[in-house]
């Protein structure tokens, strides 16, 4: 029996695993692996079936293309010669405005994604741009862009040496951690609790992570901000703060804050006023404190100013860039991403709504939009790699509805599903586990540092083509190089924009078997341990390059040059919030939750991972289910949609408030197992009308709903 080593890709955690393989290449078990430094044989449910999903008989396994309504297999060469037509026809009929791309989750985690998404967009030259960002964390990239001048200076707590975590929207106990990796998330909360911490959670539900925490509180949705100004006020006028970096702009601050006390902001965040003022006075008492936040508070309508007040807590606390407070990772690569230019955003507008760019990328929530107004730059192609926007996309089913309109579609996804059975061609990338595996994104945010490399670990077949290759060649014909156009001429071009100066120097010597392992090489060998992929190959389970250190001060891009905390952006921003303290609250306001054996839309289809609690239901408080006579399902409608759930009643979650899992509604596609228990879109409800103003970022949580008997 063989065993091979590999990163879990599934989740933020970056596992690392062992598989045992039989002589025929399957897979027959999946450990954790107890050698990775980093998780220590660490598994949850997701990675232990690796295995299932890898070989999951419904994954295409070569291209489709839709010819008078049918999908027929085609060759490699047919399809990109499909795609090559598709995209010249729109590109010279309207201009490249004309097209679209978006980049879904698992391009944050494949090697491909990494390496190609730059060259792509540059290649279609539109500024029609989309990702899974703007319906996940751009309000986190555009706080610290403000904050810090660099939108990806994003601490993470310190988790195994802080003495104080404070969490707000986010579950990790279930997500396994977001925007902060780190494998066995549970394990490392009960040693926090183990060695004398205290850990709070602030969540409309009492979550499984509140269940393992001292103390959790209740909020309701979409009042984090209010909640993060009332301790903001608390630390200011009870001179609590304890402020270790330069920072401009902390006079500006006190005098936005002052309305926003305790008791002002209590009956709208649904806190109790001396609770707000005690965590304040906990976190700043603490040896060491960290404030965490994801989700919850990011797809909210306030998401910047709350990720921006966050920050502003751990740094007026003295735990921003402090070790048991929260600190930048310093990962092994050279980290292309950051432009070293000071932070901007609004460089363009979205056509139909006048939303602002950010991180060149225009928010998801428009996209429909742009796909159904007609005019000058109106959408009429778009490429997709690794999303499924009807499931994932505020208003999924109007999202869905527009995509039948466009000319041509293209998407890169192993699966003909809810989003990819409106594409024109499929390109599937080979198995999990034929493709290398490196973090590049999620080892920026780990809360160690660490580095692992997983090569491949079934070769492709004949005829089969790498991730890297598809991409690669998509790239090409964007250009205008045709679909013949050979992919090693792009890697080179890359690796040597990547390289720079140092190309004659380090060229000759890099190593790899793809164009995504060349480039690791590259980025290890100008990174800051040199390293170099030889000596990732060396060690299987990983190398652990220590705790996390202060780096800020390397980072800084703001004008001044210090820590700015009153941006004018944000402050301008508060008025918006001080009207929010006297708004009535809607009856019902809806949210989301994860589920532990499920990942946004794509894991329904395993068999291990289906059944059980993982169920599509709505959760609402038996006292409401009981006000309303409510049976086994209700009728719940938004400004966007209305569906008809299956209810779960539960004392954990708060009256006034409904949730509802995302990433179910399999209907239409050939999913086997999901089809089976396909539940539905939460995304019919969610309103793609309503963003993060500063961020576009879209709002999942707190839509407000009517709830009543179907
Ligand atoms: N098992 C599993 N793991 C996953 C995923 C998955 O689908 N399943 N998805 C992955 C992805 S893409 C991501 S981005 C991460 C996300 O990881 P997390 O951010 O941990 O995501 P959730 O588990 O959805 O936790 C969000 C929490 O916010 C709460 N919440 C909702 N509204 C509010 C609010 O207004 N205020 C506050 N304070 N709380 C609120 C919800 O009740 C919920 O408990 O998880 C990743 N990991
Ligand atoms: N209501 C509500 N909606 C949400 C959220 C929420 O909390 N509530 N969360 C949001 C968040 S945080 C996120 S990140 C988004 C996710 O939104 P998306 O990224 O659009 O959706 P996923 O469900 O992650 O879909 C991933 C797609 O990639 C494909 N895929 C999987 N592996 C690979 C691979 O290796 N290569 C390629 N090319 N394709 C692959 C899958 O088949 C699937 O089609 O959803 C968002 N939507
Ligand atoms: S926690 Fe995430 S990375 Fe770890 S095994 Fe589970 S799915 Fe994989
Ligand atoms: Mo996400």
């Amino acid at each position: 029996m063989a065993t091979a080593h590999r990163t879990c890709p599934i989740c933020d955690a970056v596992c690392g695993l062992t598989l045992d393989l039989d002589p025929d290449g399957r897979v027959t078990s999946v450990r954790g692996d107890p050698d990775d430094p980093f998780s220590r044989g660490y598994v949850c449910p997701k990675g232990a079936s690796l295995g299932q999903l890898d070989a999951d008989p419904d994954r295409l396994s070569g291209p489709l293309v839709r010819k008078d309504g049918e999908w027929v297999t085609a060759t490699w060469q047919e399809a990109f010669e499909a795609v090559e037509q598709g995209l010249g026809r729109v590109a010279d009929r309207y201009g490249r405005q004309a097209l679209a791309v978006y980049f879904g989750n698992p391009t944050f985690h494949t090697m491909a994604g990494f390496m190609y998404r730059m060259p792509l967009t540059q290649a279609l030259g539109t500024r029609n741009v989309f990702s899974a960002s703007t319906i996940d964390q751009m309000p986190k990239h555009v706080a610290s862009g403000h904050l810090f001048g660099d939108p990806f200076a994003i601490a993470v707590p310190d988790l195994d040496r802080t003495d104080y975590l404070l969490v707000l929207g986010a579950n990790p106990v279930e997500s396994h951690g977001s925007l902060c990796a780190a494998p066995d998330f549970p394990g490392r909360l009960r040693a926090l609790r183990r060695r004398g911490g205290r850990l709070v959670v602030v969540d409309p539900r009492r979550t499984r992570t509140a269940a393992v925490a001292d103390e959790h509180l209740f909020i309701r949705p979409g009042t984090d901000a209010l909640l993060l100004l009332g301790i903001v006020h608390t630390l200011l006028a009870e001179r609590l703060t304890r402020i270790d970096l330069e920072v401009e702009g902390l006079e500006e601050l006190r005098r936005h804050v002052a309305g926003f006390s305790p008791d002002a902001v209590s009956p709208a965040c649904g806190v109790p006023a001396d609770d707000i003022a005690r965590l304040a006075r906990e976190l700043a008492a603490a040896p060491s404190a960290a404030v965490y936040s994801r989700i919850g508070t990011c797809t909210s309508e306030f998401g910047t100013q709350s990720n921006w007040l966050v920050d502003v807590i751990n740094v007026l606390t003295g735990n921003f860039d402090r070790p048991g407070g929260v600190m930048i990772p310093e990962p092994a690569i050279l980290e292309i991403f950051r432009s070293g230019q000071p932070f901007e955003s609004g460089q363009w507008r979205s056509r139909a709504r006048g939303l602002p760019e950010v991180l060149g990328e225009l928010p998801v929530a428009t996209l429909a939009d742009e796909i159904e107004t007609p005019g000058e730059g109106q959408v009429r192609a778009l490429v997709t790699v690794a999303g499924n926007l009807a499931l994932s996309a505020p208003n999924g089913p109007r999202l869905e509805r527009a995509l039948t309109g466009l000319d041509f579609m293209v998407c890169v996804d192993p699966y003909l599903n809810e989003t990819t059975r409106h594409a024109d061609v499929i390109l599937p990338p080979p198995r999990i586990l034929q493709s290398p595996h490196y973090d590049f994104l999620l080892l920026t945010v780990a809360v160690r540092n660490y580095t692992r490399f997983s090569p491949p670990v079934h070769p492709l077949e004949p005829g089969q083509l790498s991730e890297a290759e598809i991409l690669a060649r998509l790239t090409l014909i964007a250009a205008g190089q045709g679909a013949d156009a050979e992919p090693g001429e792009l890697d080179e071009a890359i690796l040597g924009q990547v390289l720079g100066e140092r190309a004659a120097e380090l060229r000759p010597g890099l190593t790899g078997d793809s164009g995504p392992e060349l480039m690791l090489d590259a980025l290890l060998k100008l990174g800051p341990y040199d390293l170099t992929l030889e000596r990732l190959r060396e060690h299987p389970s990983g190398i652990d390059l220590g705790p996390l250190g202060p780096r800020l001060a390397g980072l800084l891009r703001t004008p001044s040059g210090r820590v700015e905390l009153a941006s004018p952006t944000l402050l301008a921003a508060l008025g918006r919030l001080r009207a929010r303290l006297a708004a009535p609250p809607a009856e019902f306001v809806l949210i989301g939750r994860r589920q532990l054996r499920s990942n946004n839309s794509w894991l329904h289809n395993v068999p291990a991972l289906a059944g059980g609690s993982n169920r599509c239901t709505l959760h609402i408080h038996p006292a409401d289910a009981e006000r309303l006579g409510l049976g086994e399902q209700a009728l719940v409608r938004s400004a966007a949609g209305e569906l008809v759930v299956p209810l779960e009643l539960t004392e954990a979650i708060m009256p006034g408030v409904v949730s509802l899992p995302h990433g179910w509604g399999h209907q239409g596609t050939p999913q086997r197992v999901a089809a089976r228990r396909p539940g539905v879109n939460a995304n019919t409800l969610t309103d793609e009308s309503v963003v993060d103003e500063l961020s576009g970022n879209a709002v999942f949580n707190g839509v407000p709903v009517i709830v009543s008997a179907p």
